[in-house]
């Protein structure tokens, strides 16, 4: 295995780069056709083979993360793609911890300017009053951020 643990002894160990298992790769053209999938293996490493040269569209999904999208790459190339934990805004790896609940609470208020991520809801408001209540239910256990 590739990479390294996050060191837990900081209050907010950065995000978890070891590479993330089992997401759905999908291979498709720029026009949208697709042309194979793959799954993500235990190093979080993908490979698609017997490509003709160019260039694709890659989307990666994996359920609780947020989905990549659109992601142009180019036969031959490495692309490093980052997966980001939905609900999961101070980036220690758990959805809707306290800490992500004070950011979104911080956001709300205007003293912390929130990113996409904030828009748990989809509506197109960053940290609105539906964001804070998603977050709320899902540290309560009442709803998943799948
Ligand atoms: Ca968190
Ligand atoms: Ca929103």
């Amino acid at each position: 295995m590739d990479g390294t643990l996050p060191d837990t002894d900081k209050p907010n160990p950065p995000p978890d780069t070891t590479g993330i298992p089992g997401a759905n790769v999908t291979l498709a053209t720029l026009e949208g056709p697709v042309i194979n999938t793959t799954q993500t293996d235990n190093t979080g490493d993908y490979t698609f083979t017997d490509i003709s040269a160019g260039t694709y569209n890659l989307t990666v999904t994996k359920p609780r993360f947020w989905p990549a999208n659109n992601i142009t790459v180019t036969t031959g190339n490495t692309e490093n793609i980052m997966l980001w934990l939905k609900g999961d805004l101070n980036l220690n790896g758990t959805q809707a911890d306290s800490g992500d609940l004070l950011m979104m609470n911080y956001a709300a208020i205007g003293r912390l300017i929130p990113d996409w991520k904030f828009n748990l809801n989809g509506n197109g408001d960053l940290a609105d009053a539906g964001d804070l209540l998603m977050l709320e239910e899902a540290a309560a256990g009442k709803i998943e951020l799948w």
